[in-house]
């Protein structure tokens, strides 16, 4: 018998739409989602009125720009629901993230809503190549993160086994890869990291493991490459956020490893400059905003993400999905570090870090001052044979600063459950922040 051909897409229709007929649904969604807003959405009936944009305005899709900018401080404020566009009745759960000055952000969603979010999330498992009826293993937290929920909801909706380990105890959760054959792992990227130091300490193995959907945190390609290795699994780099609904509606990359293809049946992507809010050319770095068309409880129109990447293709890519797709994202518009005059992201102290020999995953860049002046000290857990000096001079090769290197044994460094802290800033008593 020959074999089943495996499944690419979980909607082809969607994913393969030419670019004619999706520009043409997205003017159709959007001028029902901005009347639907304007008749049943006082926060946003209010915001437009003040800027005097009304539906009958928005004519193509250019008229977008019309509409005023959302920010995570309307969110802010917001909290608990005064953006909601359908009556309380309607909503079916909700979900928040705290990010990282404590003031929460909630997302509320319909049974279309969670509907929405879980068509986004099935195709990304088939585009992981994950098939009807194969285990996969969801170690994000069950609770208000969306990331426990949405790698659920999508993972009900796609046909997957489901084995819902949630956080920590990682030896039980390798455990359970080898006793349930599981195939693909869902986590944040620290997760991975975190399987893998398992594994290498105490000398286990993952054979049936194949597939890792990662996200949540920036990661270098060099990270990357030390996951895959490390694990012998192919990762897919998994995007979105509460805002836009969770993860999985900011799109994933494909086998093909080029962008991170999005849902432009359901979001109307923009990349501006951050400071001026017009947008930049495609391949030019600047802020992805999002517009969701289709979803009802709180629908996001313009919204900032703080998210930095570009266009990387509107070329319909190798896979045959036509959605465009972006770079995955290199930081936060608020997380680059300006020292000594030199100014980077995170993730590049990471990509350096990672192609020195035997330095570990787990780092921290610490940002003090010595004499008034902005310093940075690089904490890193590496093997026996890397000494400061080593990372200083890479770092300095690779970036254009000397900052100070301390190297650390292996398991030393404080680890986060979740997301991965990487940032710290000292204060003038010594404690990190
Ligand atoms: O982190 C959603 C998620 C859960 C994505 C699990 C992937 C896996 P929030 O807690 O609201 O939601 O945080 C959203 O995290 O604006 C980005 O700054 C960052 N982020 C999310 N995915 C990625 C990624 C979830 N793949 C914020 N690469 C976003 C880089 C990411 N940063």
């Amino acid at each position: 018998m020959k074999p089943m051909a495996q499944a690419v897409y979980w909607n082809p229709k969607a994913e393969t739409m030419s670019r004619d007929a999706l520009a043409a649904l997205q003017l159709q969604r959007l001028q029902a989602a901005v009347k639907a807003a304007w008749d049943g959405n006082p926060f946003l009936h209010q915001r437009w009125n003040q800027v005097g944009v009304k539906p009958g305005d928005i004519q193509a899709l250019d008229d977008l720009r019309l509409l005023p900018f959302l920010t995570k401080e309307d969110f802010r404020l917001g909290y608990p629901m005064h953006m909601l566009g359908v009556p309380p009745a309607d909503l079916r759960e909700m979900h928040m993230s705290s990010g990282s000055t404590g003031s929460p952000v909630a997302m509320l969603y319909t049974a279309a809503d969670l509907d929405q979010w879980a068509e986004c999330m099935a195709r990304c498992y088939r585009m992981a190549g994950l098939q009807v009826g194969e285990a996969i293993q969801i170690t994000p937290s069950f609770g208000l993160f969306n990331g426990g929920f949405g790698f659920y909801h999508g993972a009900r909706k796609a046909g997957q086994f489901i084995i819902p380990t949630g956080s920590g105890n990682t030896p039980r959760q390798i455990k359970m890869i080898n006793d349930f054959q599981v195939r693909g792992l869902m986590g944040v990227v620290s997760y991975g990291i975190r399987v893998l130091e398992v594994l290498q300490e105490t000398g286990g193995a993952i054979p049936s493991l194949k597939v890792g959907i990662f996200g949540a945190e920036t990661f270098s390609d060099k990270l990357r490459e030390k996951i895959e290795n490390g694990l012998g699994i192919e990762t897919f780099d998994i995007y979105g956020m509460t805002e836009t609904g969770g993860v999985g509606t900011g799109g994933m990359d494909c086998p093909a490893h080029v962008g991170l293809h999005q849902w432009e049946d359901q979001y109307i992507i923009e990349i501006l400059d951050p400071i001026t809010g017009k947008p930049v050319a495609d391949g030019v770095f600047g802020e992805l905003v999002y517009t969701s068309l289709t979803r009802q409880a709180v629908p996001i129109f313009r919204y900032r993400t703080s998210d930095l990447t570009r266009v990387a293709s509107r070329q319909t890519c190798a896979c045959g999905r036509t959605g465009l797709r972006l770079d995955r994202i290199t930081g936060r518009v608020d997380d680059m570090l300006i020292v000594k005059g030199v100014n980077f992201y995170p993730k590049q102290v990471e990509q350096a870090l990672m192609e020195i020999p035997g330095v570990l995953p787990n780092y921290q860049i610490v940002v003090e001052e010595v004499d008034g002046v902005r310093d940075v000290r690089i904490n890193v857990e590496a093997q026996a044979g890397v000494t400061g000096f080593i990372i200083e001079k890479h770092l300095k090769e690779k970036l254009g600063f000397s900052p100070k290197g301390d190297v650390f044994a292996p398991g030393q460094l404080a680890r986060q459950e979740g997301k991965a802290k990487r940032v710290f800033y000292k204060d003038a008593d010594g404690s990190l922040k």
